[in-house]
């Protein structure tokens, strides 16, 4: 079956559509283009809806290589965010359009006893399978909101989404090869590739401890389909409670090493601030880093945006999300007087301390005039978000208390 059908792959047609889609690569080509514009809530903020394969219209925010962002209405949605409307991230222009699944190989080498050559079928067949619902999020979701303003994309609160993954255990592969004693990190590089010599091409590391705690997952589906061509088809890196930046796409090649890997993206970037909350004084350089790893913990209302009109003596259904890094979420309290007054949401079902964490209120305002919506959520550790935003100079793990401004009118 060549067009992979049995294997889960996109399917043949989808294949040709990858590949006449060769022209968004180049140049500013979209399929039916809607010529939607949106407008982010900040300065130069305007960006195009544009349609990719497989993907409902996003939020443009660069075109090589292309970058989505997921409509906020769509956390609305749902508790997971469907495959067509989740975020698409990538750093390096040449990405793979097509790949056969029949030729796919995952291979796992460095310091091994014995290196393997996996392919789909191998992976599927040989291990164990496993699912985990876990948030992907981009280091620099929210970038866009920082004051003072940071270089990188201006993201808004889009570059996040929340998948049942499935897949087999990063352990289980590696302890098939076998791990020789002394190695100290596994790297993951994906099929994508530079344009030019001068760029390092995208490879992630962690270490061999974690690489072998079983929460890696070498995965395959999400929410029930094969990965989408733009979120890492046919095997992507799923790390849950850790940054999009380690979630390797199109992953082809495991790589055990008897030192600490030093490429450029960990070495250089995706680091934060050593320093409590990540974060130091706006302006300033910060004096020693590290490699971004896990979320904090973030809350937001998905069913009220600014400008929102409720009726007085009438009940609305305030409803949101709220994750963290893997602790699970313990409350959400939100206010609508601006943070002078909060009351506890209900904690909708819990799908895993990785998953988004749905919460509702009922909410009936008395008389009206203006509404300040605020949410704040704690995690089982006790850490929750600031009220003011913290600030680093690469715009990352953005978590202040997130407001909402309404009104209520008779
Ligand atoms: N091969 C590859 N994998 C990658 C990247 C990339 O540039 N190339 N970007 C990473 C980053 S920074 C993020 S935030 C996530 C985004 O995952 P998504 O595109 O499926 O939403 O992919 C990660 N995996
Ligand atoms: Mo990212």
């Amino acid at each position: 079956m060549r067009d992979g059908s049995e294997l889960g792959g996109i399917g043949r047609r989808a294949f040709l559509q990858m590949a006449a889609a060769g022209a968004w690569i180049g140049g500013s080509r979209v399929f039916g283009a809607e010529n939607a514009r949106v407008m982010m809530p900040f300065e130069n903020g305007e960006r195009e809806l544009v349609r990719y394969p497989q993907k409902r219209p996003l939020i443009r925010l660069t075109t090589r290589p292309p970058q989505l962002e997921t409509p906020f209405e769509v956390f609305n949605e749902g508790i997971f965010t469907p495959n067509d409307a989740f975020f698409v991230r990538y750093h390096l222009p040449n990405l793979p359009l097509e790949v056969d699944p029949e030729v796919y190989r995952l291979e796992v080498g460095g310091s091994v006893e014995r290196p393997l050559s996996l392919s789909l079928k191998d992976l599927r067949e040989g291990f164990e399978g496993v699912e985990v619902a876990a948030v992907n999020q981009c280091s620099g979701n929210s970038r866009g909101f920082f004051q003072p303003r940071v270089p990188g994309g201006q993201l808004g609160n889009g570059a996040m989404g929340n998948a049942l993954w499935r897949g087999v255990r990063l352990k289980d592969v590696l302890e098939r090869a076998g791990v020789r004693a002394g190695a100290r990190q596994v790297s993951f590089n994906g099929m994508d590739t530079p344009v030019s010599e001068k760029t390092p091409d995208f490879v992630k590391a962690v270490d061999v401890d974690q690489a072998l705690d079983g929460e890696i997952l070498l995965a395959f589906e999400m929410n029930g389909e094969p990965l989408p061509m733009l979120n890492g088809y046919p095997v992507r890196l799923v790390v849950p409670g850790h940054y999009g930046t380690y979630w390797v796409k199109h992953l082809h090649e495991v790589t055990v090493l008897d030192e600490p890997f030093p490429g450029f993206w960990m070495s250089t970037a995706y680091r934060i601030p050593d320093t409590a909350g990540a974060c130091v004084e706006p302006g300033a350089v910060p004096k020693s880093t590290v490699p971004i790893r896990r979320f904090n913990v973030r809350s937001f209302l998905t069913s009220h945006r600014d400008g929102a009109v409720l009726r007085p003596g009438v009940a609305s259904l305030l409803r949101g999300i709220a994750f963290d890094g893997g602790a699970g979420i313990r409350e959400v309290l939100v206010s609508a007087d601006g943070g002078r007054n909060w009351q506890e949401a209900l904690l909708g079902r819990d799908h895993g301390r990785y998953s988004f964490r749905e919460w509702t209120l009922a909410y009936t305002p008395s008389q009206p005039g203006e509404l300040e919506f605020k949410v704040k959520a704690t995690n089982r550790l006790g850490e929750s978000q600031p009220a003011e935003a913290l600030w680093n100079p690469a715009g990352y793990m953005r978590n202040v208390v997130e407001t909402v401004r309404a009104r209520v009118e008779a």
